[in-house]
């Protein structure tokens, strides 16, 4: 339900989110304090979304890295899987960074649905190529994407589209909640506790998963800056927090509210097992080889 505290007004900056029912799922968190929704399955129409964004000619950017051995593992199944549920309809360009462009699949893409491959330096510490991607998104904003696309989404390249993720997903600032902590209280959030750090949280909304967010080309611009500026900070300290680029996203979106949210429907882990909050999957984590991939 819509518990909000009272003189807060729903947010809803765009006029689509209007036909957004918080009702329909009362077994779960719809809106966040300060009046964003949280998409669950059932609170909105996805052809009402659609129609809007077809009528304004929508572009969206869809920003993956793969790097190194991402590319061969899992770049081919998270574009194949793209073109049968991300923003099926839209206008839509796949940003992919790799170290190797040369090995970047070549797949038969929908209408009105391009790719773009830039090269990236290949990191020795995947700590850095993680990291890394704030800066590079930032940069290709401000050279390509700004003037083509009206939001951008930034996605882990290890994951499978698995069901329909729609335009519903568009906003301003749009941040995903971590499947494992989004039953759980800020005490839980694995947040960056060093005070030495620049993503150094005491407290918090949410945990927000770092493989899957978005907005506006602004607002992520704004915020892969800000993130970067951070990382920067840390490592001439020589610090570095506790999960990355993640823990910096944190701290962003608690300085900076999200104007939407989306549950773990759109990114949930098979290996948590059945859950009745998750009425669909629409992109899940895919299996990881951590022998293989992290030496
Ligand atoms: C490799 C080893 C350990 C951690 C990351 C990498 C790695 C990440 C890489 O070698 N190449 C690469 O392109 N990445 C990009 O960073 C992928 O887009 C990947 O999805 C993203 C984040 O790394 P993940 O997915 O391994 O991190 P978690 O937090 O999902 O486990
Ligand atoms: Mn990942």
């Amino acid at each position: 339900k819509c518990h909000l505290p009272p003189g807060v007004m729903l947010q809803l900056q765009d006029h689509v989110d209007n036909s957004l029912n918080f009702w329909t799922r009362p077994d779960v968190e719809t809106c966040t304090p300060w009046g964003a929704p949280i998409m669950w399955d059932g609170m909105f129409d996805p052809k009402v979304y659609d129609e809007h964004h077809k009528k304004m000619g929508t572009s969206v950017a869809l920003t993956v890295f793969a790097v190194g051995r991402y590319l061969k593992t899992y770049l081919k199944d998270f574009l194949t899987s793209a073109e049968t549920y991300f923003m099926v309809g839209l206008q839509v360009t796949y940003y992919v960074f790799t170290d190797v462009p040369g090995e970047v699949p070549l797949l038969q893409l929908q209408a009105g649905r391009t790719l773009e491959i830039i090269r990236v330096d290949q990191h020795k510490r995947w700590q850095d190529i993680s990291m890394m991607r704030m800066r590079t998104i930032a940069d290709t904003i401000e050279t390509h994407m700004r003037h083509q696309h009206q939001y951008i989404f930034c996605l882990d390249v290890d994951q499978v589209f698995v069901g329909p993720f729609g335009s519903e997903a568009l906003g301003e600032s749009v941040a995903l909640l971590h499947a494992y902590f989004y039953r759980s209280t800020p005490g839980d959030y694995t947040y960056d506790r060093n005070p030495n750090s620049t993503a150094y949280m005491v407290t918090g909304d949410f945990y927000y998963h770092a493989a899957v967010f978005g907005g506006t080309w602004q607002r992520v611009r704004n915020l892969t800056e800000s993130c970067h500026q951070g990382i920067m900070k840390d490592k001439s300290n020589n610090v570095e927090a506790l999960w990355h680029d993640e823990s910096h996203l944190n701290k962003y979106f608690w300085l900076h509210k999200p104007s939407k949210v989306l549950s773990p429907e759109y990114c949930w882990a098979r290996e948590i097992g059945y859950n009745s909050d998750v009425r669909i999957q629409r992109l899940l984590w895919a299996e990881k080889h951590y022998s293989t991939l992290r030496t």
